[in-house]
């Protein structure tokens, strides 16, 4: 059985393209229904109705997908990880970085992996799941017994349908994703305004450039490949570009009403600075406005 904690857009995605008998949700302690039925209006063609049974433990598990946000990804697991052997494969779905790190120090015995997709899924109403954008998705080992189950996870992964690869350097993956977040989420937030039209306006003008150079200090400090600060606006605005008329995720969250991942992007940069010694204005400027907007 391939488990999936957090039932949530992305999880749902998971669980609907992964052959049905092989895949059950982690209930929460509370939980007393036997399965989560729903919707998934795929890519192409009619809506899907999906029924995924809630995990009985009992079952063996060969892998354990957590589609949980960042902020929540310790506690949920915390409770739950006992009851899974030692060896059981973990693959970590979150945005940003830090949670995935916070994973791998607690339980560093454990094989744990981190995955960077560029699948998009929503959920505008309770019972429906969008898949709303087809993409490619990279997993990599962050311990050492995730080096052990990489290839065998992605296999799994893979009898999904959706494109999965193996990545030997996945935080090298996690950090240019970051970089894009970095430079979109927090403006897009803030203004309002879908991911295309930042470029325009003058909040993102002033701070751009100061941005990316913040950036690209914390990649070299980190060990990552250099990469100029005009490498990574010209990165971001690729991506606001192809992205134009997106609802970035921290918008939506914000307009949702629910917690951002900003501690998990420019706060996460913010953090990383303090313990390198590199100033982040820019960062904490756009983390402390996040913040304020929820
Ligand atoms: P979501 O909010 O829709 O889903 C998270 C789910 O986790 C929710 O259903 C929530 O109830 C559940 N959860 C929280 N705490 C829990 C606990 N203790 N036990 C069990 N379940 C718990 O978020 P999402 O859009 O699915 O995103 C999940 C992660 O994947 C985020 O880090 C996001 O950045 C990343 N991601 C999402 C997409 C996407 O298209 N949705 C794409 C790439 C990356
Ligand atoms: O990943 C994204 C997000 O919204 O979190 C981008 C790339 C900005 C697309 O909207």
């Amino acid at each position: 059985m391939i488990a999936i904690l957090g039932a949530g857009s992305l999880g749902r995605l998971w669980a609907a393209k992964l052959p049905a008998g092989q895949v059950a949700f982690v209930p929460r302690p509370e939980q007393s229904a036997k399965q989560l039925a729903y919707k998934l209006r795929p890519l192409q063609g009619p809506d899907e109705q999906v029924i995924v049974p809630w995990l009985d433990y009992s079952q063996p598990t060969s892998l354990l997908i957590v589609t949980t946000k960042a902020g929540d990804t310790v506690n949920a697991l915390a409770p739950i990880l006992a009851r899974f052997p030692s060896d059981t494969p973990i693959v970590l779905f979150q945005n940003g970085l830090g949670s995935q790190q916070r994973v791998a120090e607690t339980w560093p015995d454990r094989p744990v992996l981190a995955a960077t997709t560029t699948e998009g899924a929503n959920r505008p109403e309770a019972g429906l799941t969008i898949h709303a954008g087809q993409g490619e998705t990279w997993v990599g080992a962050l311990t050492t017994t995730g080096k052990i189950h990489l290839t065998n996870s992605v296999s799994l992964l893979a009898l999904s349908s959706l494109t999965v690869h193996a990545e030997q350097d996945i935080l090298s993956k996690l950090w240019q994703k970051l970089i894009i977040n970095a430079g979109i989420n927090a403006f897009t937030a803030i203004l309002n305004c879908p991911n295309g039209e930042i470029l325009a306006h003058p909040f993102y003008l002033q701070w751009i450039s100061p941005l990316c150079d913040e950036i690209s200090k914390l990649m070299s400090a980190s060990r990552q490949k250099e990469q100029s600060a005009k490498a990574i606006q010209n990165a971001i605005e690729t991506v606001a570009r192809r992205t134009a008329r997106n609802t970035s995720s921290m918008r939506a969250d914000i307009l949702a009403g629910r917690n951002t991942e900003i501690d998990f992007i420019n706060g996460y940069l913010v953090r990383l600075g303090q313990d390198y010694g590199i100033d982040t204005p820019v960062n904490q400027m756009l983390t402390e406005q996040v913040k304020q907007l929820n």
